[in-house]
């Protein structure tokens, strides 16, 4: 069985990962938070990927690695930096330094946000990051490119779309990802022969999609869910938005400066 790191695998989509995924891979989990509910099948350890000398702990021995850890919002460009630049490379080169050749790495749909939603984008367009934190996924995909060229590791990039059990508006009708599709696409990450630099769209089978993900589908990629079965629900309660939110596919990111961070510990909790 394949050990797999996860780093930030305390967060949202760690979570729905880790309960998908259990049982397949040997899971190595990584975040600065602690971690409840370990299972004995799961390894922890607390880890800040801004450190070289934890990310080469971490990754020591890996058979892969799925590097979630990082701001996953908008955030002031200090955070974004550590976590998202100066992380995102800590952890690509540990890994090349240990010999970890896989790396699944969740870019973001914020990666190409400030592309209009009257349009069909494959995995072939120019980035168009709609956020400081945009801009920090268009470095992680431009490093695994250099680290896949330049040393040979396997790249697998994923620009998800929105993990959730079901899709909460309107414009997550068209990145809707499902926990199941996402391990489904995490897998293919992990487990396909012959990667060298690949980028997907980490989105469910969606009606609405504005994404051409032929080659998620290329690699096998099948997902099992569309939102649309949430369609009618999701547009019942959806109030009209910005109207420049409502014309990229970046929604509200294409405006605001900060999105509160899922990622950040509590205040009066010691880190
Ligand atoms: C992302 O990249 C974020 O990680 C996630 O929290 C959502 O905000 C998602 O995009 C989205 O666009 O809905």
């Amino acid at each position: 069985m394949k050990t797999v790191l996860i780093t930030g695998a305390t967060g949202d989509v760690g979570t729905h990962l880790r309960r998908e995924l259990a049982g397949k891979y040997k899971l190595r989990l990584s975040d600065r938070r602690p971690l409840k509910n370990k299972s004995k099948s799961e390894s922890f350890l607390k880890a800040d990927i801004s450190k070289m000398s934890d990310a080469l702990r971490i990754t020591k021995g890996a058979d892969a690695i799925v590097h979630l850890g990082g701001y996953s919002v908008e955030g002031p460009w200090e955070g974004i930096l550590k976590a998202n630049i100066i992380g995102c490379y800590n952890v690509f080169e540990a890994a090349r330094r240990n010999g970890v050749k896989r790396i699944v790495f969740p870019t973001s749909n914020h990666a190409v946000g400030f592309y209009r939603r009257d349009q069909t984008i494959d995995h072939r367009v120019y980035p168009k990051p709609d956020s400081r934190y945009g801009v920090s996924k268009v470095f992680g995909e431009a490093l695994g490119s250099l680290y896949a060229d330049k040393y040979g590791m396997e790249m697998f990039m994923i620009r998800i779309g929105n993990v959730n059990p079901a899709p909460i508006d309107k414009r997550r009708l068209a990145i809707w990802f499902s926990p199941r599709d996402l391990a489904q696409l995490v897998s293919i990450g992990i487990d396909h022969p012959g990667i060298r630099f690949e980028i997907v769209y980490g989105v469910s089978g969606n009606t609405r999609s504005w994404y051409d993900n032929s080659n998620a589908v290329r690699l096998g990629y099948r997902p099992q869910d569309d939102a649309e079965t949430h369609a009618a629900e999701v547009l019942a309660r959806e109030k009209p938005g910005d109207p420049r939110a409502e014309m990229y596919q970046g929604g509200v990111f294409v405006h605001v400066e900060e999105v509160p961070n899922p990622a950040a510990p509590k205040k009066g909790k010691k880190k």
